[in-house]
């Protein structure tokens, strides 16, 4: 008799191939088809050569060769690519199949399609999927949300492809409903974001203000590497600046200057202006990215403006150790802003995020991955209700000792004119949180002024509101109030 597949993924590029030979590795049969299907018999004669991949040419014939319920991963181009192939498969699928989408998808997408399938007697699975192709061949950080009853069909499967922990733990875990799976993978891009950003900042400030060779900076990032900063970013930024072109030059300083994005930081970021929380940091480095790509223009503008144009004066060592102190706090905001929107779209979204899981998921496979989010996974597992992860006590240490060394970074960067906006944003955040009185009485003054929309006071019930004739030429009629 024919055998059978386990599971069946459709999207023959880079994810979808590496993901079908890691699950061909644990002992599963995949039946692997793609909407260009001379891809198919590529695959099968190179990468799948000598494995039980099984070749589809039809999505007919593949949903023939799998055991039901059927299991079918979408591995497409995010977006219009998903809706197509969720058409072309519905005529050929029973109650009980179950469809997941393994890209980048925008997660209200994934709620849209959690219920179209649903009302269909089909399950959905939205499932971030992270580590690029190497995480894809050798174990990824898995995301899986979605239909709840699904996740017994494919959770054998999906834990073991995926990346462990140092201490053996599955890097995958159920998420939560509808589209709570790509919200987390969404937030995974965004940190990663902000990480990339805060490193490219320290390496600019060394290179720029104090006159470092990449070759120095390779040594500095392997010292860092052994700290708390120990991160998968941190190793590749140490092997990048050590790295020689065919000339023996370093290859880094011959890397245009201008960066691209692919728009998941730029979605959490909206996101998180709709949710009211500031992911300050993450923003910061999407619009670090935009600037970027203004080459030409920078170009033009380095003509006109000098800047102070100076090389620090000062200890080396001690400075260093500073950036590197200013590094780990600004990473510190940036979880914490991540974990504070995760927080609020739980609430936003009706999903039952559990944080410390969360944390778990990017231990280890993923682009995040470091040792760091060991402690962030402690924190909330150690306090499952922590309101701030900044208040856990590890933290709240760490950035205490990390305090001057921050704020000395930041002024020898702004006295050399090196541009550091997502530390400097992480540090205004810092320094705003911890502030029991900021300036947004002036603000509500300044509303109740120009447009009546009154103000509370401090010596009265919140719940009560005033408005002032202030020029003594307006009226005493307020406002409806509004949040934004
Ligand atoms: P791509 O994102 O480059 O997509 C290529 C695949 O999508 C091909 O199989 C292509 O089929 C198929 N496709 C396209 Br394009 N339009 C289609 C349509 N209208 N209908 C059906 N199929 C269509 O592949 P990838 O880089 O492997 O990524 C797959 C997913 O995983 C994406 O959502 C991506 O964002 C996500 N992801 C990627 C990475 C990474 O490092 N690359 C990491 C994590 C997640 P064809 O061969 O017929 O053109």
């Amino acid at each position: 008799m024919e055998k059978k597949g386990d599971i069946a993924v459709i999207g023959l590029a880079v994810m979808g191939q590496n993901l079908i030979l890691n699950m061909n590795d644990h002992g599963y049969t995949v039946v692997a088809f793609n909407r260009t299907v001379s891809k198919v018999d590529d695959f099968l004669n190179n990468a799948a050569k000598g494995t039980s991949v099984i070749g589809a040419h039809s999505i007919d014939e593949m949903v023939g060769l799998l055991k039901t319920p059927r299991k079918i991963m979408l591995m497409v181009k995010a977006g219009e690519a998903v809706d197509a192939e969720i058409e072309k498969l519905l005529p050929h699928l029973s109650p009980g199949d179950c469809i997941i989408d393994g890209g980048n998808s925008y997660f209200t997408d994934t709620i849209r399609r959690a219920k179209y399938l649903e009302d269909k007697g089909f399950f959905f699975i939205g499932s971030g999927v992270s580590g690029g192709e190497e995480g894809a061949r050798n174990g990824p950080s898995i995301m899986p949300g979605g239909s709840i009853k699904a996740w017994p069909l494919i959770k054998d499967i999906f834990t073991a492809i995926s990346a462990k922990t140092p201490s053996g733990e599955a890097c995958c875990d159920w998420v939560g409903s509808d589209g709570a799976g790509h919200y987390v993978k969404m937030a995974h891009n965004a940190i990663e974001y902000g990480d990339i950003q805060i490193i490219c900042e320290a390496y600019h400030l060394m290179k720029q203000g104090l006159g470092l060779s990449p070759d120095q900076m390779h040594e500095i990032f392997a010292e860092w590497n052994k700290t708390e900063l120990d991160s998968y970013l941190i190793e590749i930024t140490r092997d990048i600046l050590g790295f020689k072109d065919e000339d023996g030059l370093p290859l880094v300083e011959k890397i245009l200057d201008t960066a691209g994005q692919k728009g998941t930081g730029k979605w959490f970021s909206i996101n998180s202006l709709d949710l009211g929380i500031p992911v300050t940091l993450i923003a910061e480095s999407v619009y670090a990215r935009s600037l970027s790509a203004l080459k030409e223009e920078r170009m033009n503008a380095s003509g006109v403006f000098n800047g102070p144009a100076k090389l620090f004066k000062g200890d080396v060592k001690a400075i260093v150790e500073d950036i590197r102190k200013a590094l780990l706090a600004s990473k510190i905001i940036s979880y914490t802003q991540g974990f504070m929107c995760l927080r609020e779209a739980a609430k936003e979204y009706d999903w039952n995020l559990d944080f410390g899981n969360i944390a778990l998921l990017w231990r280890g496979g993923c682009i995040i991955r470091s040792a760091f989010l060991e402690n962030i996974k402690n924190a909330y597992r150690k306090n499952p209700g922590l309101t701030n992860l900044l208040l856990d006590d590890y933290f709240k240490k760490i950035v205490t000792d990390c305090e001057a060394s921050w704020r000395r970074t930041l002024m020898t960067a702004i006295e050399l004119g090196v541009p550091m906006p997502s530390f400097s944003s992480a540090l205004a955040f810092f320094d705003g949180y911890r502030c029991d009185r900021l300036p947004a009485n002036l603000l509500q003054a300044m509303r109740d002024y120009f447009g009546a929309h009154t103000y509370q006071r401090i010596d009265a019930p919140l719940n009560k509101v005033f408005h002032t004739n202030w020029t003594g030429r307006g009226g005493n009629v307020s406002s409806g109030t509004y949040s934004v």
